[in-house]
Order: C-alpha cells, then structure tokens, then sequence
C-alpha cells in the first residue's frame, strides 16, 4: 500500500470511530483570548473553563496577563453578557475559530512602522472643513441606525442596517471616480463590514483608516426581534465618522494618502469583523500610516470632552491625536484612561501590530450605563449631537492631516 493511501485509510478510521462513539453531533469548539480580571469574572459563571495557554503581553504603559482559552460555542453568549454583568462595559474578549489563532493572538508582535513625522500641515484645507460640519446629519444616521430592530451580527436586521449604510455611502460618494464603496462579507454569518475608499492621488497604496462598528447587542435575551438601538453603542461612532466623510468630500479635497472608512460587522461578539479585515491587510502586506477607532462619541458622562485610551493603542499616534485637539479644537479637554483586554475594534488592529488610537466619549468609570440594553436610545444621550460631533471633527482633521 502507497504511504498516500495508507493515511487516507487511517484517517477514515480515525473519522468513523469519532462519529460512532460520538452518538450525537460534536458540539462546536470556539477559543477567545480574555485578560485576567475578566477571565477570573467568567470563571464563576463557567468555573470548568481552563485556560490552554496564559501569556503576560505588554501594553503601552505597563503589562496584562491574557488567557486563550477553549469552549463550546454556545457558551460565548454567557460569557458575553457575565462580562458585561460583572465587569460594566469594560473589558472584553477576542473570538478565534481556531486553537493556532488564538494561540497567535498572545503573540503581540509589532511591526516596525517606516518613520512617519505626524504633524499640523493642512490648516488651510482642515479648518473649512471643520467649520462646514453639523449635528444635523450625525442625528439623522443615528436615528436611521437605531431605528433597525437590533443590528445583531446574526440577525436579518442586522444586514438590512449594513445594506442601509451601504447605499448611504454611495451616495455620498455619487458622482466620484476615485471613491469606492462596498460590502466585506464574513465568513460564518449573515453581517457584512461596510467600506469607503478614496483613492490616494499619489501615495494610493498607503492607507489611513478610520472605524467604528455596525452591530448592536443587548447582554440578555438576545433574539431576532430583541430591540437593540445601540444609539450611543456604535451607531455614533458610524455617525461622526460618517459626517467627516460628508464634509471631506464636500470640500473637493483630494487626499495623497488612500482614505479607508470602515463600518465592522460583529463587534460585540468577539471583535470578528475587524479581526478579519486587520489580518487581510496584514496578508495582503498594505502599508497603513494609521488607525482611529470610533466605539461610542455622544454620551459626555465625565468632565473632560475626549477621552484617550492608552492601552493596546499606539502612543506616537495618540501623541499626534492630542496635537490634532490642540490645533484645530482647542476648547476641548482631553483626558486619558484605560479599557482592558478586547475592549473595542481598535485592538484587532494593535494584535496585528498596527497603529491605532481610540479617543472615547467619557472615563471608564463614567460611561453610558444605557449601553447593551434597549434604552440605548438618543434621548437617552440627552437627545443631541454636540458631543459626537467633537469626535467627527477630530476624525475630518486626523484623516486630512495623515492622507497628506
Ligand atoms: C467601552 C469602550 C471603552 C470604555 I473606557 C468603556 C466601554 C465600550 C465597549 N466595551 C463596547 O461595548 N463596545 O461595543
Ligand atoms: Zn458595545
């Protein structure tokens, strides 16, 4: 018998005995990676999870201990929402469909970024920009967002409202040969990545990206018809950087430097849609001059207008993020704090070494407690937009100054 062969039979009898003495269907496997506090959170409400592999990573500041640990598919919603119980909104987790994925994923490595100077270039073209933009669009793409059912990644309301943005974007761009729009399909459900790109006159290879993610979720009963506004909880986030698209475009500015916005499916369930997107730019070895996560910008909870979060981002960039407020929204005070492990979008970037920033709405102590229920509502954000447009305008000033 040829070797070839000789697998092929061992393997069918591997395979046949496996489904004999299975007599029911092998539930599906899912890894996360979690850090400590949440991991030691999720043990009381799942005490036979073990980790498989623990590793202490290194953040901006300091240093966290992260778990990759194995469990049952079903078990991610419970773990989800303990999270959430136990811990606020903080910390998170990061979803892998195999074990050497989430083994990699405690591997931080991080690449060695060609020296950029970041730096106030382009007041001329910024400050028009800044002062043609408006609460009034922002307030109209929040509505139409949490007007959706829920926007689930696994819901139909959930691809209705990524189709929306979709055709929202295109027309935004109508008319425009070097901008385009369009779907990222994910692998395992139905919610698609939105994306804008305009393409750099004469730098087009090298990317600036900016983000915020499609999905809502409540923590409890999570359902096809389960309502999930998710006003504040992304649909601001897609808002503001929706608005700096708006005004960018309406000004004629031609950016050297490829613009890329990018709505994600599937945030809240393990950061999935951007996970694949930051690995297919890794793949495909794209250059990016940066990365600006936008999860939540219009509840102000906490006395200062923008909040930097200063683990698992960049610190140059966050460096650069504080020069662009000084600049251009000089009324602005900035704070600085931390969210932990998987928090948002921007660490699905940061894992592939990346530079990314994350300014938030409000501290960690003083965010919006509406968040991953059904009350996440504008009105429930004090019914406008002022705060949200801080965000867009910093977003409109980060994509000029960084595409030049
Ligand atoms: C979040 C982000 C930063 C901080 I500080 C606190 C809370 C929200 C995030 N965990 C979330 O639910 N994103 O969808
Ligand atoms: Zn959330």
């Amino acid at each position: 018998m040829t070797s070839g062969l000789l697998k092929l039979c061992l393997f069918s009898i591997l395979c046949l005995s496996l489904a004999a003495s299975a007599g029911s269907p092998p539930r599906k496997r899912a890894w996360i990676t979690i850090g400590d506090a949440a991991f030691r959170q999720i043990k009381t409400v799942a005490p036979e999870l073990t980790s498989i592999e623990s590793r202490q990573v290194r953040v901006e500041d300091g240093s966290e201990k992260v778990h990759a640990v194995v469990l049952d598919e079903g078990k991610l919603v419970t773990i989800a929402a303990a999270i959430h119980q136990r811990m606020g909104q903080c910390g998170g987790f990061m979803y892998h469909a195999s074990e050497s994925e989430a083994r990699a994923a405690l591997d931080r490595r991080r690449f060695v970024l060609p020296a950029r100077l970041y730096g106030i270039h382009r007041r001329d073209v910024v400050e028009p920009i800044l002062a043609n933009m408006q609460e009034k669009p922002i307030e109209s793409t929040i509505l139409a967002l949490s007007a959706f059912t829920n926007r689930y990644y696994a819901s139909k309301s959930g691809v209705e409202a990524s189709n929306w943005l979709l055709s929202a974007w295109r027309e935004l761009a109508a008319g425009r040969e070097d901008i385009s729009v369009a779907l990222v399909a994910h692998k395992g459900y139905p919610q698609s990545s939105v994306t804008l790109t305009i393409t750099g006159t004469d730098l087009a290879d090298e990317y600036v990206v900016v983000g915020a993610h499609l999905d809502s979720i409540i923590s409890f009963g999570m359902s096809e018809t389960a309502r999930a506004p998710g006003a504040d909880d992304d649909a601001s986030g897609v808002a503001s950087m929706t608005e700096a698209i708006r005004a960018l475009i309406d000004s004629g500015y031609r950016p050297r430097r490829s613009i890329h916005v990018i709505a994600y499916a599937a945030e809240e369930v393990g950061l999935r849609g951007s996970q694949d997107i930051a690995k297919q730019f890794k793949q495909a070895n794209r250059k990016v001059a940066g990365v600006l996560q936008l999860d939540m910008t219009n509840y102000k909870g906490a006395p200062n207008d923008i909040y930097l979060l200063t683990d698992y981002t960049n610190a140059a960039q966050n460096a650069f993020i504080a020069e662009l407020v000084g600049a251009y929204l000089p009324e602005l005070k900035l704070g600085y704090d931390k969210c932990g492990y998987g928090c948002s979008d921007h660490a699905s970037w940061d894992a592939q070494g990346y530079p990314v920033s994350m300014p938030f709405e409000s501290s960690f102590a003083r965010d919006n407690p509406t968040i991953h229920t059904s009350r996440d509502t504008l009105a429930n954000s004090g019914g406008q937009t002022a705060h949200a447009l801080k965000f867009a305008r910093l977003a409109a000033a980060y994509m000029v100054e960084l595409s030049f």
